[in-house]
């Protein structure tokens, strides 16, 4: 079937296989777009959408002087970060999505979807973007065609993928590509103007994990939006990753060298908004250690044919949380910042530069905030959006790792799991075996954070920091993080696990630790850890650092700060472990068995450790 905008105006890629032809076709029939344009990923490409955006009131361009060929855009106060309660994993058997997903069954969902999505492009542009996750070409990559009626995505998609021709060459007749479609839901009526952000409220982000499709509407925001991001290299590949054996996770990756040369790579996993690019941007306080960046959200880790786990970073941009990122506390994503950047919500400064909270210690006394209005210290609100972004690509950063492109994959030595709690986790402890380790995982509890709706600051689950992404039944992803760990060890090369908590508070609630360039003394142990080359201390919880095992010179912590860092009150403990139980029960008998007994060993030996 074609349609006559296809044959008018359209010009078709001479070499787009004709499936992604043909569903393109399907979905402009649907959808009732102008026009449609293929994407070929150009300069001049991404040059003509920025300044159309700029006519439109999409992006303001900034001062050149000060940040070169970037932008600023302001969303439309509804919609400003992922939207949880409206994002559905629609497999056939409810007992698939799990506990912790929305689930729809699918042939719902499509009744639910096709009456929006009919004439949900009438008056605009439709682009048809092929994206790459991972390496053109690597072994590990995926492809994918995500299709929009927003420049903004387009835009960003180009900083955040390899997209383009060079994606759309590599689906031949036989390559398996996720089919991605993404609308704002605002149709435009004819001589209708419209808004610098088009969106709807009626949201929805749909995900199809037998059929892997994912179909959104109403949300130009973020992972909402941004296909490729959480709904195809979390939610979508943890369901491919579990049928062919590796591993989608939302971790940064980085490669740190040691004083005496030795090279490691670290998968780490914290809840959104917890700190993972100033991690994977570290400048370590301790001399002698150099850390550079693979990735900042996304990993994909796999038993490579040397039986060790290897990891990508499937994406080839950033898209950080602003506020929080600064001069003082992480001066490398600043310096990656310096131009070529989209800044979403964040304030505007009268020079035409831009600010958020934290960028510098002093705020300056006039601005425009990222909702548009006049802002001074005095206003009693932020001046940029707790969830306002940068999106940049990675390649700018001035400590990308020199292996972050390695189509191989790089060899990972240690795997942390993190999460913001203010009691109870110590600041590191390690997994006695990997199974202890998949139990550390599973048990991640953290404060939310305002990536996403919800209330910020109260205690949740986030099991693998892959609550809102795992796009299967959470506890069958326990399951297949055992399965993995079996086929390293017939490999004999099990990478260590480790948790972390750089976020625990004392009783005047300031927090004990202070993070950030700090936190290299925590890797540093743990990697010496890799290495065999320091001892640990033995507690219900697992290792801990032994007395003086952690590097502590010229830091100067309170009085009884390392000591409360460490504590492992039996009783909260054990209250947590009930709490834990709970959480399990949830999953109707498919915690893995492995799971339940590491529940159970820890109460017998916290209870032990109070006769
Ligand atoms: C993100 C998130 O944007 O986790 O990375 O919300
Ligand atoms: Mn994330």
């Amino acid at each position: 079937m074609s349609t006559p905008l296809l044959t008018r105006d359209t010009v078709t890629p001479d070499d787009a296989d004709l499936r992604v032809v043909q569903w393109v076709e399907q979905i402009a029939e649907l959808t009732q777009p102008d026009a449609i344009e293929w994407v070929d990923g150009s300069t001049a490409e991404t040059d003509r959408l920025t300044r159309l955006m700029v006519e439109t009131g999409t992006l303001t361009r900034l001062n050149p002087e000060h940040r070169p060929y970037s932008f600023l855009a302001r969303s439309d106060p509804s919609d400003v970060a992922r939207v949880e309660s409206r994002t559905f994993i629609c497999s056939e058997r409810e007992e698939d999505a799990g506990p912790t997903n929305n689930w729809v069954a699918p042939d719902e969902m499509r009744a639910t979807l096709q009456p929006l999505f009919d004439g949900a492009m009438r008056g605009r542009t439709m682009y048809v973007i092929p994206f790459s996750m991972g390496p053109i070409g690597s072994p590990l990559a995926k492809l994918g065609v995500q299709i929009t009626d927003s420049p903004y995505v387009v835009v960003s998609m180009g900083i955040m993928t390899r997209m383009g021709t060079v994606a759309l060459r590599q689906i031949t007749e036989d390559t398996e590509w996720v089919p991605a479609v993404h609308t704002v839901g605002a149709p435009l009526l004819a001589g209708e103007t419209d808004v610098p952000w088009p969106c709807s409220d009626t949201k929805y982000i749909s995900h199809f994990p037998e059929t892997r499709e994912i179909w959104s509407h109403g949300s130009a925001y973020g992972g909402n939006a941004l296909l490729a991001k959480k709904s195809f290299a979390l939610r979508i590949a943890s369901v491919i990753a579990r049928d062919e054996g590796w591993l989608a996770e939302h971790m940064l990756l980085l490669k740190m060298t040691s004083p005496r040369g030795r090279v490691f790579h670290l998968a780490a996993a914290f809840p959104s908004a917890c700190g993972k690019t100033n991690l994977a941007m570290l400048k370590p306080t301790i001399p002698g250690w150099k850390v550079e960046t693979i990735g900042d959200d996304i990993a994909w880790l796999r038993p490579g044919p040397d039986g060790r786990l290897r990891a990508i970073n499937p994406e080839a941009g950033f898209f950080g949380v602003a506020p929080g990122t600064g001069v003082s506390t992480n001066a490398t994503a600043i310096e990656t910042l310096w131009g070529n950047t989209i800044f979403t919500n964040v304030a505007l400064r009268e020079d035409g530069d831009v600010w958020w909270e934290g960028l510098t210690d002093k705020a300056p006394d006039r601005l425009t905030d990222w909702q548009g209005n006049p802002w001074s210290p005095d206003s009693g609100t932020t001046a940029a959006h707790p969830n306002s972004r940068f999106t940049v690509a990675a390649r700018q950063c001035p400590i990308i790792s020199d292996d972050w492109e390695d189509p191989q994959g790089v060899v990972i030595d240690a795997i942390i799991f993190g999460g913001r709690r203010a009691t109870n986790a110590p600041l590191v402890v390690e997994a006695r075996d990997w199974e202890h380790g998949v139990f550390m995982g599973a048990t991640v509890s953290s404060e939310q954070t305002a990536a996403a709706e919800g209330t910020v600051g109260e205690l949740r689950r986030d099991p693998f920091a892959m609550l809102p992404f795992c796009g299967y039944n959470m506890a069958d992803h326990w399951s297949h993080w055992l399965d993995i760990g079996q086929e390293l060890r017939r490999g004999g090369r099990v990478p260590r696990i480790f948790q972390v908590n750089w976020f625990r508070k004392g009783e005047d609630g300031k927090f004990l630790w202070p993070g950030f360039g700090e936190n290299s003394r925590v890797l540093e142990w743990i990697l010496e850890r890799v290495d065999g080359r320091v001892p640990a201390a033995d507690s219900p919880i697992g290792w801990l650092p032994a007395e003086d095992g952690l590097n502590l010179d010229g830091l100067e912590l309170k009085d009884g700060a390392l000591q409360q860092l460490f504590d492992v009150n039996a009783d909260s403990w054990l209250a947590e472990t009930d709490d834990t139980q709970k959480f399990f029960d949830q999953f109707d008998g498919r915690v893995p068995a492995a799971v339940q007994k590491q529940l159970d060993v820890l109460r017998g030996r916290l209870t032990a450790s109070k006769q």
